[in-house]
């Protein structure tokens, strides 16, 4: 079967008061052909659907007073039944919130394993904490701030989920290989032309010799992490191998 033709490998169901926002994922790139294609499949459940009230409402003020506005757990509970109609009961429900485990490469990657995810993309205060701990399995945090919606964590969050499957970026190797996967940053990339304001490609890279290009990025990826990101990797961290390769590239 064509790529455009097979089932589903994960459907993913986002729960967002604003499903129009989502054309930022299904329109382009990348995550684009993989909806195009049908490898994911995603289904926008907007909460006002299930609002009982003529106004549509599915907030109201926070009992113990305070600024802003709560999310209902009635509509909630309601819309999400809904979005496990479409993806499956099954589906690991994920809310995108602040106070949720941070997001990395690996947690991405198992994401990407699963066959149904709903997402759950909060706005105003957040969620009646009720609905968090009856519905969600998981809170997931994309970084330490505040925005005003989970909409653009649940696009991050999917086209880092989206990545890892397999046939949906080019080069598989590529998605191996990126920044993280292997615990590292990446390392510098150049393309034409040769000399750019002065500057010269690396003699490595004009090369040829896969292995001696091969042994330079992993060098170049280890000092960038090690500079960059000692969060990542410190100096006890770095292999035997590794430490020597950085000595023959004199990083
Ligand atoms: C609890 C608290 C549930 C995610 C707040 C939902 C969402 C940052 C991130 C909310 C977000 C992040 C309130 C508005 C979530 C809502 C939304 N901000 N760091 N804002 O991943």
């Amino acid at each position: 079967m064509s790529m455009s033709e097979q089932s589903p490998r994960l459907h993913i169901a986002v729960m967002t008061l604003f499903p129009e926002m989502f054309t930022a994922l299904t329109d382009w790139g990348v995550t684009g052909r993989a909806f195009q294609m049908g490898v994911c499949s995603l289904h926008l459940q907007d909460p006002r659907d299930e609002a009982t009230d003529r106004h549509g409402s599915v907030d109201d003020r926070p009992y113990g007073g305070g600024p802003g506005m709560v999310m209902q757990a009635p509509v909630m509970s309601a819309s999400l039944s809904r979005a496990k109609a479409v993806v499956g009961n099954g589906a690991q429900v994920i809310a995108l919130s602040p106070q949720g485990q941070k997001l990395d490469a690996h947690l991405a990657k198992q994401f990407a394993e699963a066959s149904s995810l709903i997402l759950v993309a909060g706005r105003y205060e957040g969620l009646d904490e009720r609905f968090i701990q009856r519905e969600v399995d998981l809170e997931v945090s994309i970084g330490d701030f505040v925005v005003s919606g989970g909409e653009l964590p649940a696009m991050l969050l999917i086209d880092a989920i989206v990545r890892w499957i397999p046939g949906v970026v080019g080069h598989e190797a590529s998605v191996a290989e990126d920044s993280f996967s292997e615990g590292l940053l990446d390392c510098p990339h150049f393309t034409r032309p040769e000399v750019f304001e002065g500057e010269r490609v690396p003699d490595v890279l004009l090369s040829g010799d896969h292995a001696e290009i091969a042994s330079w990025r992993r060098a170049q990826a280890v000092r960038r992490t090690l500079d960059r990101r000692p969060d990542l990797l410190s100096w006890e961290g770095v292999t035997d191998s590794d430490r020597q390769l950085l000595a023959k590239w004199d990083l």
